[in-house]
């Protein structure tokens, strides 16, 4: 299998994270891509290639043309108001003060676009996202001009990041723009499979009245993990989307026994819709030593979901989400891809 990496996704380096009341080092750091593809090469994966430049377009047919210039700048503004560590929001629009108008000083409007303070923006940030969702359409774009799978080392990842909001480490939602892509070159429904443990919503959110995109997402059950706030089984779309979201809550502490029970069913659901094309979201933080997760897969359970992702008999692209154990990352990632090949 080809994979997609740009050097430009290292551009984000965030020197800060609050975590537990304290400033941590970010936990998704420019390391998590040297290790996965290290493994790819040393795994004899197959080739690495550079993705090519696809603009803003395509990332404007996902996100609000507002959000995308606030994240632009938000880094200069951020020095030019004379702060002086890095940009983490800190005050939101909340059930008791709405929030009618977006703020013009920085900091309501950091709180206006993001969803969580786990996220600071630093210099670099939006080239970094750039770069990755830049990774995400040159790997779809093989997988639609070819019909073989493709893996897109992206990062920062994408799932967590809504139409119009940042966080969980995300900023443009590169399954988001990955399955757009797919529809515009004439696939007519694509499913979006979010395994990484904490829940998709921002692929949820972006989908979500829509049936033309098939969201299912296997995580930490919200009431117990990040975000929290999304993710609930009863959730399941609305109008013409009603059907198309799918969400497998389960405990902390959950296995690969039951974990794989959900992935099967959602196999079904997608086998059922008639979806065309797969984008996996590709997490490894399901992992049991996950320093931030909850789940107990083991790393040979990886390989087992590479292959039954494999039996779907789907044109595949895989895209990285999460995955936080360092040195894991890069095995258990290429486990799944290994697996899907049918080598592992
Ligand atoms: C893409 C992705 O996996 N994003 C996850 C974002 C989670 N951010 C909040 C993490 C909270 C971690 N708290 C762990 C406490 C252990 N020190
Ligand atoms: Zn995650």
């Amino acid at each position: 299998m080809l994979t997609f990496h740009s050097e430009l996704t290292k551009l984000r380096r965030a020197r800060t994270e609050l975590d537990g009341g304290l400033l941590v080092t970010p936990y998704e750091c420019p390391e998590r891509v040297e290790l996965v593809l290290a493994r790819v090469l040393e795994s004899g994966l197959g080739e690495v290639r550079e993705p090519a430049e696809h603009g803003l377009a395509p990332v404007l047919a996902i996100h609000d043309r507002d959000y995308v210039e606030f994240l632009e700048n938000c880094w200069d503004d951020w020095v030019a108001a004379g702060r002086k560590g890095e940009a983490i929001a800190w005050v939101w629009p909340t059930r008791t003060m709405p929030g009618r108008v977006i703020p013009e000083h920085i900091d309501g409007r950091l709180g206006h676009y993001a969803l969580g303070a786990d996220t600071s923006i630093c210099e670099g940030t939006f080239e970094a996202a750039m770069a990755s969702k830049d990774v995400a359409l040159s790997a779809v774009d093989h997988v639609l001009a070819t019909g073989q799978p493709a893996f897109g080392l992206c990062r920062p990842p994408g799932h967590h990041a809504a139409i119009d909001q940042f966080g969980g480490y995300c900023f443009f939602n590169n399954a988001a723009i990955a399955a757009q892509r797919a529809l515009a070159a004439g696939r007519s429904r694509v499913a979006v499979l979010d395994i990484d443990f904490h829940h998709g919503n921002g692929t949820q959110q972006i989908f979500y009245a829509r049936d033309d995109v098939l969201f299912l997402s296997l995580h930490g059950d919200p009431r117990h993990c990040f975000p929290h706030f999304l993710g609930h089984a009863d959730e399941t779309g609305e109008g013409s989307g009603e059907g198309f979201t799918v969400n497998y809550p389960m405990a902390p502490g959950t296995g690969y026994a039951t974990w794989v029970t959900a992935l099967e069913d959602a196999k079904t659901r997608i086998v059922e819709a008639g979806c065309e094309l797969l984008v996996v979201s590709l997490g490894v933080d399901a992992y049991e030593h996950d320093p931030i997760s909850a789940f107990r897969l083991a790393s040979d359970d990886f390989t087992d979901v590479g292959l039954r992702l494999g039996q779907l008999g789907l044109p595949t692209v895989f895209l990285l989400e999460g995955g936080y154990a360092v040195e894991e990352i890069g095995i258990n990632a290429v486990k799944v891809l290994s697996g899907f090949d049918g080598v592992g």
